[in-house]
């Protein structure tokens, strides 16, 4: 008998006889919504659970035995949960409530026995749960229907109505999913570019963006692979990741940037953890017992207050709100003051800790965890991150005509810049600091850990290097770290020769901050190669460890091609090349700045907006709309020549300018923007 045809024309096989279709949605329900309970504690999380059925839904009650509480009573702080996975738009056939019995024994989700032998309507008690439904549908010939799943944390009443929503579900679903859309889109909107090179706009447009979004919303601190969930945010992860969004939402940033300067502490240091309780002008500090006890912090870090700089910068400059520095804030333990003087507490908080040599003391850490100075240890990244500082308050003292202030720090930034230069360079790079015994590390004689990246990216992105030594460092950095799958973050990996505070000797060579390729630092390293006009390094840097450019070799960075992780296993792993700690990375944010401010070159200042794009020379044309301070822009760059970088006109609605900056008094509702190269 014959039951259809092939139609040669659509390339498809026709059936012409009805057809009927067993449909199978599934999930999986956590015991407890403390996930780490859910882990660890399973001789109570079993226990509190089990799953019912309830007509088109599979519901899944935890302390389900408290239902007979009067309203607002809780027992232990708890009361019933009820979470649902329904149908709609078809009735169910068969349900399941038993993970296990879904599953079956010794089978997995390749090949579960409740698809391949369909469900007999178990329900969980004291088992892991899941909600599994099925519905049969018959298909006419050429005939198509929608059903809907819905996962939810809702009562009875609630779910039922939310349900109902869903019986006509072909158009309610793509309603949704058009809003869903919509809303992305909208999110994403900011900036939006068009490269000759489809990873990057890829990434910029849409991946990397995502990705910033969730570090900013999560920071690091909720993650099954990153210290599970901690008890607050970290205060230089936290600052830092702002950085990734503030092109896009600069007022959701703001919020964000708010709260991180009220965790810093009047005396000008930030808050090591900043809890999720966080209580501004209440706390305890690193000085307390009671902070390091509760917190395990045991010390303020050199660097947590240092990156309110860059950030609060980026901000200011990308929206022209000034005011902000004015706004009062309070500090973590008690006092209040303006974000300008906060920054200014920031400042004196690393000149009041001051090493042996004049540096800032690397207290208990620096941004890499695992290098341990001491506390009167002096680290060259916090060094240049300080200078940096400097240089970014004196053109905001400038701004406010703080002419006494700004002389001062003229003075500083010139007695920091002559300190670092005398200390920490060493012929053809810039060490990593000294610890408190006075031991150099990182220098050129150093048998083990003789290169470091971060140094020498930070010497050209704080402006501390002059030209020449920025060029030998960099180029060091390219033969010496450089690798197809990024820049390690040292070079070689500390085996035998690991100083006391050395603790990357614990890892693997190869891994982590042992000679790993730590993704976070490609962002810095991406921009500094673009702030000296190299674009095809910086594209290059910004290939070598993309996502979206990794999928002819995706069995062997093995994550996920859409999403940045925190490193890459380097030459000295077995597994080079191979990708981990995905999504909870600063990576994102570090990237996002590297590309933004680096290969695009859109570079805002307190008057305007620089554009210095440092691109490959293959890119002969490319366009960016942004929305800049409420106005739109759409930049049109044109590069006939092939230049890596470098400026040959910009025209501002028809209106020539001499530099490549777009001042924003100067600033229409709609813009277009021609600039070549
Ligand atoms: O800078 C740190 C960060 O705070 C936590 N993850 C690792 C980074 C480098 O050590």
């Amino acid at each position: 008998m014959k039951y259809g045809y092939f139609d040669d024309k659509n390339r498809e096989y026709v059936i012409e006889r009805p057809r009927s279709l067993t449909l199978t949605g599934y999930a999986e329900f956590t015991n407890h919504s403390n996930y780490e309970q859910d882990q660890v504690n399973l001789q109570y999380s079993l226990f509190i659970g089990r799953t019912l059925f309830a007509g088109n839904r599979v519901v899944q009650q935890v302390h389900g035995n408290l239902d007979a509480l009067p309203p607002e009573e809780q027992v232990d702080g708890k009361i019933v949960t009820e979470r649902f996975f329904g149908l709609s738009g078809a009735p169910v056939a068969a349900y399941c409530g038993d993970k296990a019995s879904f599953l079956g024994g010794y089978r997995s989700y390749g090949n579960p026995i409740g698809v391949e032998r369909g469900m007999e309507n178990e329900l969980s008690y004291n088992e892991n749960a899941c909600g599994a439904l099925s519905c049969v549908l018959t298909l006419e010939p050429g005939e198509s229907r929608t059903v809907a799943f819905l996962l939810g944390e809702k009562y009875a009443e609630e779910a039922e109505a939310l349900l109902s929503q869903y019986e006509n579900s072909a158009e309610t679903v793509a309603q949704e999913l058009s809003a869903l859309k919509e809303d992305w889109e909208g999110r994403l909107s900011a900036l939006q570019v068009q490269t000759p090179d489809p990873a990057f706009n890829s990434m910029l447009n849409t991946w990397n963006a995502y990705n910033c979004y969730m570090t900013f919303i999560w920071s690091r601190a909720a993650s099954f692979i990153y210290c599970g969930l901690r008890n607050g945010y970290g205060y230089r992860d936290t600052v830092q990741d702002i950085q990734g969004v503030i092109h896009l939402v600069p007022e959701m940033a703001a919020e964000k940037l708010r709260f991180m300067l009220t965790a810093q502490v009047d005396n000008g240091g930030g808050l090591p953890l900043v809890k999720f309780t966080h209580n501004p002008g209440h706390e305890d500090t690193p000085d307390d017992a009671s902070y390091v006890q509760e917190t395990g912090h045991p010390a303020y870090r050199a660097d947590d207050a240092l990156w309110l700089f860059p950030t609060v910068y980026k901000y200011l400059t990308e929206t022209g709100n000034t005011a902000f520095l004015d706004e009062v804030l309070p500090f973590a333990n008690h006092g209040e003051a303006s974000v300008y003087e906060h920054l200014k507490r920031a400042i004196q908080f690393s000149l009041d800790h001051l090493g042996p040599h004049g540096l800032p003391a690397g207290l208990y850490a620096d941004w890499n965890d695992c290098l341990r100075l001491g506390v009167q240890g002096e680290s060259s990244f916090v060094a240049m991150q300080f200078y940096y500082a400097l240089v970014i308050q004196k053109r905001l003292a400038d701004w406010k005509g703080d002419a006494d202030y700004s002389a001062a720090l003229s003075a500083q930034t010139e007695t920091y810049s002559r300190r670092i230069q005398q200390l920490c360079w060493d012929g053809d790079r810039f060490i990593r600091g000294f610890t408190e015994k006075g031991e150099r590390i990182g220098a050129a004689a150093d048998p083990e850990a003789n290169l470091w990246l971060n140094p020498q990216s930070w010497s050209v992105i704080s402006t501390l290097a002059d030209h020449a030594q920025a060029e030998r460092s960099m180029e060091q950095v390219h033969a010496r770290l450089n690798t197809p799958y990024g820049a390690e973050l040292m070079d070689p990996p500390y085996h035998a020769h690991a100083f006391d505070g050395a603790l990357a000797v614990i890892y693997n060579p190869g891994v982590k901050e042992n000679a790993g390729i730590f993704s976070q630092s490609q962002g810095w390293l991406i921009l500094a190669e673009a702030l000296l006009g190299h674009g095809e390094r910086a594209f290059e840097y910004f290939l070598e460890n993309a996502p979206a450019a990794q999928n002819d070799r995706a069995e062997v960075r093995v994550l996920e091609p859409y999403c940045y992780g925190q490193f890459t296993e380097g030459r000295n792993s077995p597994h080079f090349g191979r990708s981990h700690v995905h999504w909870l990375t600063g990576t994102a944010s570090t990237v996002m700045v590297g590309c933004v401010e680096g290969i695009l070159g859109l570079r805002p200042d307190l008057g305007g907006l620089r554009l210095e794009p440092a691109v490959p020379g293959s890119w002969k044309e490319f366009t960016m709309d942004k929305c800049f301070r409420g106005k739109k822009l759409h930049i049109r760059v044109e590069n006939p020549e092939g230049r890596q970088s470098g400026f040959h006109g910009l025209w501002l609605n028809g209106e020539a300018l001499s530099a490549p900056y777009l001042p924003s008094e100067l600033l229409k509702e709609e813009n277009e923007v021609l600039l070549r190269m």
